[in-house]
């Protein structure tokens, strides 16, 4: 197969696109199409300050590079979470990472070590509290939202972006369908605007690219991302939906986007107008002054104070009460 507008040898086909490109084109139209996501969706501008959240994995460094390219002020945040089980996932993430730095003197990465700053590793945190008894996945959300968020508002970043690519965000949709979760699908947007009591704007400029053309996109740029998924992710739900939708997609290219992009026009079209309006009012933590709709302390500072109680009863040392 040739490329559509050089002939030479291509590096990916996208059949959903009629299009066949080489390495260089690709690059080309992939930051292209990142560059019309963000302006079309309004995500940031080239006057703002960017916080990418990256993992280690393909999306977030490609994406990473992709804004770092295009000249957007584009800083990353890594949260260690100290995932272990036998294979240091964690730690093997954070040296992709610095791989990635080795390249581009002028990225600025920040850590964020949560058995530093919270006193215990997600795993060990989940153990401890009633939220994780079975995977840690749900603290480790609450964790990740939270930090984030903290970030964001400390270094005084207008937008946090994330790398989910279309088959994420579809597998999402399709869990929020088969629920027929309402509030969650009229939340799940490209861009989310920042609310007045002080969550930060968030924005997913590759939700329109398949897997595979981050991945290439990757590839072509010889990006050495972690390749292994979190140890946790085994048997997630998301996985069993992305699995159908890959059926679907066998047989019928293009069915991943058409679902998406149909649920984004809808979306505009205000079908899922008011849906929201359940929702309570957020107001700030009584503890860490982040937005919650609890009232008096947010889940974090609640979910901390379980860890360590029980850490307390268990003899071993809490974390210090000012530490996050
Ligand atoms: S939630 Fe669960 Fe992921 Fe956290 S513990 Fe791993 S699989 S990393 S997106
Ligand atoms: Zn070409
Ligand atoms: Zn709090």
């Amino acid at each position: 197969m040739k490329c559509t507008k050089c002939a030479a040898p291509a590096a990916i086909n996208m059949r959903q696109h009629r299009l066949a490109l080489c390495g260089d084109h690709y690059v080309e139209w992939f930051r292209a199409q990142t560059e019309r996501a963000v302006s079309k969706h309004r995500m940031f501008s080239r006057e703002e300050r960017v916080l990418v959240a990256v993992s280690g994995g393909k999306d977030s460094l490609a994406l990473w590079d992709v804004l770092l390219h295009l000249g957007y002020q584009a800083d990353a945040l890594y949260i260690d979470l100290g995932i272990d089980d036998g294979i240091r996932y964690s730690d093997r993430s954070l040296t992709h990472i610095h791989r990635f730095l080795a390249g581009r003197p002028e990225a600025n990465l920040q850590v964020v070590d949560i058995e530093q700053v919270c006193g215990a590793s997600i795993p060990d945190a989940s153990r401890l509290t009633r939220r994780g008894r079975s995977k840690p996945c749900s603290v480790c959300g609450l964790v990740k939202r939270h930090v984030m968020n903290r970030v964001a508002r400390d270094g005084g970043y207008d937008v946090v972006v994330t790398g989910h690519n279309l088959d994420d965000e579809a597998a999402v949709l399709f869990g929020n369908t088969l629920r027929w979760q309402l509030g969650y699908l009229s939340r799940q947007a490209p861009v989310l605007p920042a609310s007045s009591q002080g969550l930060a704007r968030k924005a997913k400029p590759f939700h329109r690219f398949y897997e595979r053309e981050t991945a290439a996109y990757a590839l072509v740029r010889g990006i050495d991302y972690m390749y292994d998924e979190c140890p946790y992710s085994v048997g997630a739900t998301s996985l069993r939906h992305k699995a159908v939708l890959n059926e679907l997609e066998r047989q019928a290219p293009a069915t991943k986007l058409q679902f998406y992009l149909g649920f984004l026009r809808a979306r505009e079209e205000g079908a899922f107008e008011g849906l929201d309006a359940a929702r309570p009012d957020l107001s700030a933590c009584l503890e860490c002054g982040q937005p919650t709709t609890a009232g008096q302390r947010c889940a974090f500072c609640r979910m901390w104070e379980q860890v360590n109680a029980r850490k307390g009863r268990l003899g071993e040392p809490a974390r210090a009460e000012n530490s996050r």
